[in-house]
């Protein structure tokens, strides 16, 4: 048996990736996946960078909108300019080789593993939409092996989740650096502490193996120094918002994202 550990949106975050680093190595888990969205909302996305350069990594929507130059705003725009003076030459390469989805076999299931969906980084697909919207994240796309994937491994919603569906596993690995709950209900939320950890997965069974056999998927929650990673938390176009994300556990885009969702289906402000 073996073991490999996933981490995504990492989002800038150093202190919360740190703590998750040193939990890995002292598991003696040598291989890391990194599904994306290193950079964008916290201070030290090329420090960040440079601590994941054996990572196996796809890229995110962040790392999409830097490769792409996707200004839909001056706020959009600012964050593009910073980004660029932030990041080192060898890491802007890094992010523009990546590829959308990986995969691997383990423990005889396929595994695939990418940001939002296999088709694009941006998506959202929280765990509780439509079965044909879940069973989708499964099929192949051109980004893929032609295959249909055992398990899938995504991020993008930065909130944990694991469920089966037709002999197959989906699951949320959440977020390192910017763990939130899109869900709220000031009468219904539990402690916000629940939710702001730095989270990541770690699967164990027998790696690059297509034959069946055991397989365990331990979701880890770390707690770490918010305080510290706002003090240096230095040229933040949008420390408020940051800083109410890592302390609260709620998403600043709340609002659009109730607007974009599909409300014919589920209404998530009704929960
Ligand atoms: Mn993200």
């Amino acid at each position: 048996m073996g073991k490999i550990a996933i981490i995504s949106d990492v989002h800038a975050n150093y202190e919360a990736l740190k703590t998750v680093l040193v939990d890995i190595e002292k598991r003696g888990i040598e291989q890391i996946y990194c599904l994306g969205d290193v950079i964008g909302k916290g201070s030290r996305p090329n420090e960040c960078l440079d601590l994941l350069k054996n990572c196996i990594m796809v890229y995110g929507n962040w790392e999409d909108f830097f490769n792409n130059k996707m200004y839909s705003s001056d706020l959009v725009k600012k964050r593009y300019e910073l980004l660029n003076k932030q990041l080192s030459k060898e890491n802007k390469d890094r992010l523009k080789s990546l590829p959308l989805c990986c995969e691997l076999y383990i423990s005889g299931r396929l595994v695939r593993m990418f940001h939002a969906t296999p088709s694009n980084a941006w998506d959202n697909i929280l765990g509780i939409d439509r079965i044909d919207k879940i069973y989708k994240q499964f099929l192949p796309t051109k980004y893929t092996s032609n295959k249909i994937a055992d398990i899938v491994i995504y991020a993008h919603t930065h909130t944990q989740n694991l469920m089966k569906l037709y002999n197959r596993t989906l699951i949320n690995i959440g977020s390192v650096g910017n763990a939130f709950d899109i869900i709220r209900n000031k009468e219904k939320d539990g402690s916000c502490e629940n939710t702001t950890n730095a989270d990541y997965l770690i699967i164990e069974g027998e790696i690059n193996c297509k034959e069946h056999a055991d397989i365990r998927f331990e979701f880890i929650s770390l707690n770490y120094d918010r305080n510290l990673e706002l003090k240096e938390s230095k040229n933040n176009l949008e420390l408020e918002s940051y800083s109410k994300e890592l302390l609260t556990g709620e998403f600043r885009n709340v609002k659009k994202y109730k607007d974009n969702f599909d409300e014919s289906y589920y209404d998530i402000t009704k929960f």
